[in-house]
């Protein structure tokens, strides 16, 4: 009976060396302890002896267990710690590798592009003007002589509010930034040189149109300027904003309702991935005698010269981006680029 009960003890104690997880431990123990397991069986059996002997035996019986008992919480252990150890390695962190950095962040190049037309302007006479992307009916379309039944004012193309101001007016996200120059010229004596830069919105959305964009308009107003002055200063807007006096610049007739006559601005560059292809950059004009006495100023002695780009299209030229919603996916990949 001892020599059985030793043997059952080595039994054990090699099934559990051989359990390597936690499933093969379970079963292991099974084995002995379980059920039907081998000493379980044997406490079934003690019911058959007589007295002293069932005393003696089952004195022997729980020892054997206990020992079992044992081994299995020691292998249970073992195993415990080795997993632990495997995820410990599997887990760890090198702590001699370099550290991520603080990563400053920067600007958007839509935003560097701006700061960079501000401070051209600035340097050549123009303040820099702001006003409001919800935008009175008023002062985006009727001061800028654009009729009642014009194409841009249908909901199409203007993306509307709803309800309307404390004066009953009808609200608007402006759909250019014209009429901050309209609010500008009201409350200045000319001459007047200003830009407005800023968010505009119309119902538009493909490779080349955003329904959010950014423009900049100028506006000059005084007694004796002439179209000169407006080739001049676009001109040079044109060579400093590039960084190149190897560009020729064309003024193309063209309509807008705001001004008279009208013209779109072409520019060409001698050198580089677009040498030679005229490129559309601004449209512009003299300002229209309506407009004009919307401004409060009388037409017959004020000259206006006008103009509205695109920062997007100038910032896609200047940095050679070539899809508009670039600049919209804020996809640091692309961002970071342009802050080093
Ligand atoms: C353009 C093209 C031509 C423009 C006109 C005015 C104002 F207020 F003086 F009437 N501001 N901007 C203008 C002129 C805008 O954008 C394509």
């Amino acid at each position: 009976m001892d020599q059985e009960l030793n043997t059952l003890i080595e039994q054990a104690r090699e099934a559990l060396a051989q359990a390597d997880d936690t499933a093969a431990l379970a079963n292991a123990k099974a084995r002995f302890l379980g059920k039907d397991g081998a000493i379980t069986q044997r406490m079934k059996t003690l019911g058959k002896l007589s007295p002293e002997e069932r005393s003696q035996a089952g004195k022997r019986l729980n020892e054997t267990k206990q020992a079992v008992e044992a081994l299995v919480s020691a292998r249970e252990q073992a195993l415990g710690q080795a997993l632990l150890d495997a995820r410990l390695a599997q887990e760890s962190i090198d702590i001699t590798l370099p550290g991520r950095g603080l990563g400053s962040g920067g600007l958007h190049p839509l935003t560097l592009t701006i700061e960079r037309i501000e401070a051209i302007f600035r340097s050549i006479g123009f303040e820099v003007a702001d006003g409001p992307e919800i935008e009175e009916d008023f002062y985006n379309f009727t001061a800028l002589n654009t009729p009642e039944n014009h194409p841009a004012r249908s909901m199409h193309d203007t993306f509307y509010v709803e309800g309307q101001d404390q004066h009953g007016h009808g609200l608007l996200l402006r759909t250019h930034t014209s009429p901050v120059q309209i609010r500008y010229a009201r409350l200045h004596k000319p001459p007047i040189k200003v830009i407005a830069p800023g968010k505009t919105y119309r119902v538009d959305s493909d490779a080349t149109h955003s329904p959010m964009f950014q423009q900049f308009e100028g506006l000059w107003v005084d007694e004796d300027i002439s179209f000169t002055d407006l080739k001049s200063v676009y001109t040079e807007f044109l060579q400093r904003f590039f960084e190149t006096t190897e560009l020729d610049v064309r003024f193309r007739p063209s309509y807008f309702p705001f001004t008279e006559p009208s013209a779109e601005i072409d520019m060409r560059f001698h050198d580089g991935p677009l040498a030679g292809r005229w490129l559309e950059v601004s449209g512009s004009g003299q300002v229209h005698p309506n407009v004009m006495r919307n401004y409060g100023l009388d037409p017959e002695r004020y000259m206006g010269f006008a103009f509205g780009s695109g920062v997007e299209r100038l910032a896609m030229l200047r940095y050679g981006v070539g899809d508009l919603r670039l600049f919209y996916e804020n996809d640091l990949r692309f961002l970071a680029q342009f802050n080093r």
